[in-house]
């Protein structure tokens, strides 16, 4: 039920029924007004005093000039590179984010595509339901257990990635702004550096500016015909013309990919190659941690507006 003296909410997502049901009972929601009826959200906006975003949604500061009286962006998603946190701030918005509660999914799918892209997991089922297995067997794939794995960017999810593969006994090194002292893994400060050294690259640092095309041309040729790469972090991270030339010309052995440039698009240079795992950004995506999501970006919200203290703010707001 939605109350007319409920706090006015935009969602500038299509959020799933368990977090839009407890928000439409708290709150007045407004879902995607700006993009469906400019009009009618014109005459909204001035009461609008909260954003609920998912991880891929853009926030910019011109959505946010259109709102004076917002305060809140909360995100469900640990990622916010969609949100103009400095527009957010310079207006005094804080945002929030749902970190730790994905942590144990995205590393699990981690795992799973580097198992798929070495293993030919997908390749070696579209060949079973075609038939082929008849005319002979698969080509080999490659042992993942052992080898040397690359972590680009080691925060909470790296480090759960890192401790998963310990149990198939890979060698872990890792690139990030500045080693870890408490960690046991080789550091390496480039990319460059890392890829030359490793099997297998995993990416799972945030987005945005700071990480645009961090994996390039020069990255992809280091790792070398021999390396994976696993993309499990945002499309930006990784320059997706560079790496459709290396797969396509053996500079690499493969990739497999969560996270894409330009979603829900995929080239069809990437769709054509059979060197290549992709699935359509799953990372969070089971029942259990998207409801843990949920619960958690909605307690951002409550404590908001119970003016108790924000239970993950990121951190610029902090
Ligand atoms: C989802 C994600 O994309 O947490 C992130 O940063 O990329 C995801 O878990 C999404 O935000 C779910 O709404």
């Amino acid at each position: 039920m939605t109350h007319s003296s409920a706090p006015d909410v935009l969602a500038v997502a299509n959020l799933s029924p368990f977090f839009l049901d407890p928000l439409r009972a708290a709150f007045t929601v407004h879902l995607r007004l700006h993009e469906t009826d400019p009009a009618a959200f014109a005459q909204v906006a001035p009461r609008i005093v909260a954003i609920a975003a998912s991880g891929e949604s853009k926030v910019s500061a011109a959505l946010m000039d259109q709102l004076p009286a917002l305060k809140i962006i909360s995100v469900i998603g640990v990622g916010y590179d969609g949100v103009d946190v400095a527009a957010a701030k310079a207006r005094g918005v804080v945002v929030t984010h749902t970190p730790g509660v994905l942590n144990d999914d995205v590393a699990d799918l981690a795992i799973a595509l580097m198992l798929a892209v070495s293993r030919q997991i997908a390749l070696a089922d579209r060949y079973v339901r075609a038939g082929t297995w008849t005319s002979g067997p698969l080509p080999l794939g490659r042992k993942m257990s052992g080898a040397r794995l690359g972590i680009v960017g080691m925060g909470r999810i790296g480090q759960a990635i890192a401790q998963r593969a310990l149990a198939f006994g890979m060698p872990v090194a890792y690139t990030a702004r500045s080693a870890k002292a408490d960690l046991p893994y080789a550091f390496h400060a480039t990319p460059r550096e890392l890829a030359a050294a490793s099997d297998f690259l995993v990416v799972i640092t945030p987005g945005g500016a700071a990480t645009r095309k961090l994996i390039n041309a020069e990255v992809l040729g280091a790792l070398g015909p021999k390396g994976y790469l696993v993309n499990v972090a945002r499309g930006s991270v990784v320059d997706e013309t560079a790496l459709i030339e290396a797969l396509q010309q053996g500079t690499i052995a493969g990739a497999a990919l969560d996270v894409f440039e330009n979603e829900p698009n995929v080239p069809e240079a990437l769709r054509a190659l059979d060197n290549v795992v992709l699935v359509p950004h799953i990372g969070s995506a089971t029942t259990q941690t998207r409801h843990a999501m949920a619960a958690r970006a909605f307690a951002n919200l409550e404590a908001h507006f119970a003016g108790q203290p924000l239970p993950s703010a990121v951190p610029e707001c902090r």
